[in-house]
């Protein structure tokens, strides 16, 4: 049994056991306390809305940012005004409101951090070509910020990091730092409680969601948890801090093995020749049995598409398995990681894509190389200018490598911040191009008729990576039709 684990035995013999039992469960809910000094530490996606919602509950909050070349984030929020591009509800309003109110402020410097109560880190943590987390930003935050610590003080990570981070790496700087111990009384706070924001609602999430806080003792919990009571109206649970980092992690691995289960049944739908959408109508039709619905849980298979992009999806699986392989206690010799060969799946779609695309080029005895290809979708999700670790990167660089040139289409992504060219008008785009690729779902894309692509395009084919056309029209107007999930029966009289 022994030679079955490898114990750990490094970091084994600094665990002492902590309280992992929860301290409140969402109901008997800990008083909400205001009037706190707060310093949020990095303006971003998650560090200024939650900065807002503090300061306008009736704290004095200080956000810190380093300052950029023109350092125009810091001027902007200064004066009131949103950073965050796209439609964010109540954001923009909130910003003015507090600043104008002088609840709240935001500087490059740390020194701030000395008359505060709280200290939350919202910096980013990136995983790199490696699935490393690149934790610079992090390291930088816990050593200036532990310059200024004192006993009393509460840290908590916001930022989304592999499981046993907190102990063993930011804990370890603070307490270097401030010459202090972590834990209260005596010393200084430590939590880890994780954002669940997404873009387009904030606020609304950072309010409504229910929030795990894990502290380091019961104490830190439970003040950390008061200091969100006067914000988040969606239930406070307290935890032990890997509990609740792994949660986090796990959040996102499991939504991305979901995404990688139904493109590999894509996969099998194209070979076998059907629908996918046929088969998921079946399966997610399955009713659960009333009398005792968790013994027989409905499906909910997702939908396949071009590939998965976002900043969460595609690092915190690496960040819940870099945390395994550095910090586990135990480790079991399984033969395979699920999670693992889910992201291999989900990346390998751009290039699945691609193969759809020449197959259709081959039918039509065209070459791919020196082909000309009308790439509709830049943005990882539709309707929406964020295009961070978008699979149509992945899918440009193979149609490059295999000697086709593009003209990219996007209505909302800037390409000022981006190494490709993108085009805003739509008929140019198509306008003698040898096929048309769906890698975004964006809305406007609905209005995309047979008969325009029938006059634009030079060669007919059209390759949807987003379930947006129906192959049925399409073949019967005369186009050769390739789809994720759509097997090569569909839309003919074989049917
Ligand atoms: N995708 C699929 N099939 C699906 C769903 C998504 O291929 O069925 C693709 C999308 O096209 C996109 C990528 O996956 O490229 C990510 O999409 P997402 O809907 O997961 O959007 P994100 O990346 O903004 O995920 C965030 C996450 N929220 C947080 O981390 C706090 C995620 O946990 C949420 O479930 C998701 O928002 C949400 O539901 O909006």
């Amino acid at each position: 049994m022994k030679d079955k684990f490898n114990v750990n035995s490094e970091v084994a013999k600094q665990l002492e056991p902590r309280a992992a039992k929860p301290l409140f469960d969402g109901q008997n809910l800990p008083i909400a306390t205001t009037g706190k000094k707060i310093a949020v530490i990095g303006m971003g996606y998650v560090g200024i809305p939650i900065a807002v919602l503090l300061a306008d509950a009736g704290n004095i909050v200080t956000g810190i940012q380093k300052k950029s070349e023109n350092g125009w984030k810091i001027e902007w929020l200064n004066e009131g005004r949103c950073p965050i591009g796209g439609y964010e509800p109540e954001l923009p309003d909130l910003i003015k409101k507090v600043v104008n109110k002088g609840k709240f402020k935001v500087t490059d410097n740390y020194s701030s951090i000395k008359d505060v109560d709280f200290i939350l880190i919202d910096v980013q943590t990136p995983t790199d070509d490696d699935h490393v987390p690149r934790y610079e930003s992090l390291k930088e935050a816990c050593h200036e910020l532990g310059k200024f610590l004192h006993p009393g003080k509460i840290v908590i990570l916001e930022s989304t990091v592999a499981p046993g981070t907190t102990e063993y790496l930011v804990k370890p700087i603070l307490e270097e730092e401030s010459g202090l111990k972590a834990g209260l009384p005596d010393g200084f706070g430590l939590c880890f409680s994780y954002e669940r924001v997404m873009v387009k609602r904030l606020i609304h999430n950072i309010r409504e969601y229910p929030k795990i806080v894990g502290g380091i003792d019961q104490e830190s919990t439970r003040v950390a948890m008061e200091m969100y009571h006067s914000i988040i109206k969606g239930g406070i649970y307290g935890t032990d801090l890997i509990t609740a980092e792994i949660s986090k992690t796990v959040e996102n691995a499991y939504r991305d093995v979901q995404i990688s289960f139904a493109n590999e049944v894509a996969l099998l739908c194209e070979s076998l020749g059907t629908d996918f959408y046929d088969v998921r109508k079946f399966v997610n039709g399955l009713p659960n049995d009333p009398s005792s619905p968790t013994t027989n849980p409905v499906r909910n298979m997702h939908s396949p598409g071009a590939g998965v992009g976002g900043h969460c999806l595609p690092k915190d699986t690496w960040l819940l398995i870099h945390g395994y392989n550095k910090y586990a206690i135990v480790k079991n010799n399984y033969p395979t990681s699920i999670m693992a060969n889910a992201r291999y799946l989900n990346d390998w779609m751009p290039i699945h894509m691609v193969d759809l695309l020449e197959a259709a080029l081959t039918e039509c005895n065209k070459d791919i190389k020196n082909s000309t290809i009308a790439v509709l979708g830049y943005a990882f999700l539709e309707n929406s200018d964020d295009s961070r670790n978008t699979p149509t990167v992945p899918f440009l660089e193979e149609l490059k490598k295999r000697g086709a040139t593009y003209k990219i289409h996007d209505p909302y992504v800037k390409d000022s911040e981006i190494r490709y060219c993108i085009e805003r008008d739509l008929d140019n785009v198509l306008h003698d191009s040898d096929a048309l690729v769906i890698m975004t779902k964006h809305d406007v894309y609905n209005s995309i008729t047979i008969g325009k692509l029938q006059t634009l395009l030079r060669t007919k084919i059209i390759i949807d990576g987003r379930n947006l056309f129906d192959p049925v029209k399409c073949i019967s107007a005369g186009f050769v039709f390739r789809g994720v999930g759509k097997g090569k029966r569909v839309g003919t009289s074989e049917l």
